[in-house]
């Protein structure tokens, strides 16, 4: 789904005599994805984000001491164990105006596919970049999606209160790795423990913060003027001597931010600082809530949805089972594409022919949520989900359209789960809503029910379902390595075929015949051998031919 220009958005958000309630409300939305390599800080910047907005009074760790609060949006078990982020978290806050949406997504390759189909539902992007290891593998897979979709990015050079490489060279590493121009909002004054703040290059000021303690609150911060002698006493003759001299260098060669180019998904603004100790988050705060961009129209098989369209239109993106101990439900999350959403809406999904009633709705603050009644274009709705929603199903009000391009990647990581204990029945409950949740494939060879074949694309999920099959569903499974490396289904039932080797056939949840394959190779001789027979990479409803 690409950023299309033809978004006819009405300029102010403010203007109440010309605009429709709708206009109003779509003007003022801001949804954005936060992406990077693992590591870089998204999270942690995701907290500080929401501490600078007033969304939350203290803010939370990555990875703390046992008193100290968990970030807000790595809520899971297993993310809080681990240190790291599996699962894309939505929040949503008030902000001078603005209703903001912020995805904070997993930089982990092995759970990429969230972190894409979470890209599908922004209407921008915030890039993290750890300031000494410039911009690292992932970050430029991800670049390249935002690319294809045209999405406008930020960019955060993050971690300054550590080592860091020299700031022009770290510019010049975005450019000539991203091919991106990259143009400084600030520059960093110093860095590691001589890190004082950043200088702003258009108001021409400097921002000079304090280290609070644990960066549980927002740092004191002084603005001074450039040449103010008590700031440059303050940051010492040699920092400040090296600061000035690059800042001359990007005053005069440096790219300089034009808004335009950056809507245009043509050069992405740099903000320097750091989410742990909180330097340079409230003009990094202040660009997002005056530039990044509000919900664009959107392809579908029946043309471009403008997100000001009267009726309702939105896709599933997620869905997640038991945020809520409490609940034990699971969630669809929707990003609305058009129109206003009413509680108790009767809502189409396209994959199924069948309506339904919205009852049920909230919007989400990491694992907290809240009923709401109403929700417009560029929200992102969670909707209760009784097995109705599979990911990238379209639902709408009107005629029947579909919103393409939520990606599905087929599994290339196998494993045969086994259950420990005799609760069957929460076992199978528990791997057809993680199936649901589109964390695995689940598949039943001869060996029966008891013991299938999950397949995952990456392999540190298998360790998630594990712990989420222990924590959520209170069953005990080891997964052992099966030696498959692709699962193809057979659409056509009665197709005739020979296996050799080390492959095998199976069904998957609905008795559909799909084949195990052991090697890329066995899949390319089998496709050799059998010119007639259809591979689906993916399950059938919503297939692609392989
Ligand atoms: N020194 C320093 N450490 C930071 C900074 N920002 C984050 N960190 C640390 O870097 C580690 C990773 O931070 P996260 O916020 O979890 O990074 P992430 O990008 O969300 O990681 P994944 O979600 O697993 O991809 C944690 O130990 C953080 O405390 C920073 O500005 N300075
Ligand atoms: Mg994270």
């Amino acid at each position: 789904m690409s950023v299309s220009d033809s978004a006819e958005l009405p300029a102010n958000p403010t203007d109440a005599s010309v605009q429709s309630e709708l206009e109003r409300e779509v003007a003022r939305r801001r949804t954005f994805a936060i992406i990077s390599h693992p590591d870089a800080g998204k999270t942690t910047l995701t907290e500080k984000l929401l501490l600078y907005a007033g969304a939350i009074e203290l803010a939370g760790a990555v990875r703390g001491r046992k008193d100290r609060k968990a970030a807000t949006s790595d809520w899971m078990e297993l993310e809080q164990q681990r240190g790291i982020s599996i699962s894309s978290a939505a929040l949503e806050f008030e902000l001078q105006g603005r209703r903001v949406s912020l995805l904070d997504t997993p930089g982990h390759k092995d759970f990429s596919e969230d972190t894409y189909r979470a890209l599908i539902a922004a209407d921008s992007v915030v890039m993290v970049i750890d300031a000494a290891n410039g911009v690292e593998s992932q970050t430029r897979k991800l670049f390249e999606v935002c690319r294809r979709h045209r999405l406008p990015i930020l960019t955060f050079v993050n971690k300054f209160d550590r080592p860091s490489r020299d700031p022009l060279a770290l510019l010049d590493d975005i450019e000539s790795t991203l091919g991106i121009a990259a143009a400084p909002v600030n520059w960093p004054v110093g860095d590691a423990e001589r890190f004082r703040g950043v200088y702003d290059i258009q108001q021409q000021t400097l921002h000079l913060y304090e280290r609070e303690a644990q960066g549980q609150y927002r740092a004191p911060m002084d603005i001074s003027a450039l040449d103010d002698p008590a700031a440059k006493e303050l940051i010492g003759e040699n920092v400040y001597a090296h600061f000035r001299e690059s800042l001359d260098v990007i005053r005069s060669a440096g790219t300089h931010f034009d808004v335009d180019e950056y809507l245009a998904g043509l050069q992405t603004p740099v903000f320097f600082g750091s989410a742990l100790t909180n330097f340079g988050l409230e003009p990094f705060l202040q660009a997002l809530v005056d530039l990044a961009p509000p919900p664009s129209a959107r392809p579908s098989d029946s043309g471009i949805v403008s997100p000001v369209d009267e009726r309702f239109t939105g896709f599933v993106f997620k869905i997640q089972a038991n945020m809520d101990p409490r609940h034990r439900d699971r969630i669809a999350f929707v990003r609305v594409c058009s129109g206003r959403f009413e509680k108790d809406m009767v809502l189409f999904n396209s994959r199924v022919g069948k309506q339904l009633r919205a009852s049920r709705a909230y919007r989400f603050f990491g694992r907290d949520r809240e009923t709401i009644n109403l929700a417009y274009a560029g929200d992102i709705l969670g909707l209760v989900n009784p097995g109705q929603f599979a990911i990238g199903d379209t639902v709408h009000t009107g005629e029947p359209l579909k919103f393409l391009g939520v990606p599905r990647f087929p599994a290339e990581h196998f494993g045969r789960v086994r259950l420990k204990d005799t609760r069957y029945k929460q076992f199978d409950e528990g791997l057809r809503q993680l199936e649901e949740e589109g964390l695995m494939q689940v598949f039943y060879t001869a060996s029966g029910r008891r013991e299938p074949i999950v397949g995952v694309v990456g392999a540190l999920q298998l360790d998630v379902i594990t712990s989420r099959l222990r924590s959520e569903y209170g069953v005990e499974v080891v997964i052992e390595p099966a030696t498959f490396t692709a699962a193809r289904w057979l659409p056509d039932p009665s197709a005739k075929f020979t296996l050799g080797g080390q492959g095998a056939v199976a069904n998957d949840r609905l008795e559909r015949t799909v084949v195990l394959f052991s090697s890329p190779w066995e899949l390319q001789y089998f496709e050799r051998q059998h010119p007639n027979v259809t591979l689906l990479a993916e399950s059938p409803q919503g297939a692609s031919a392989a």
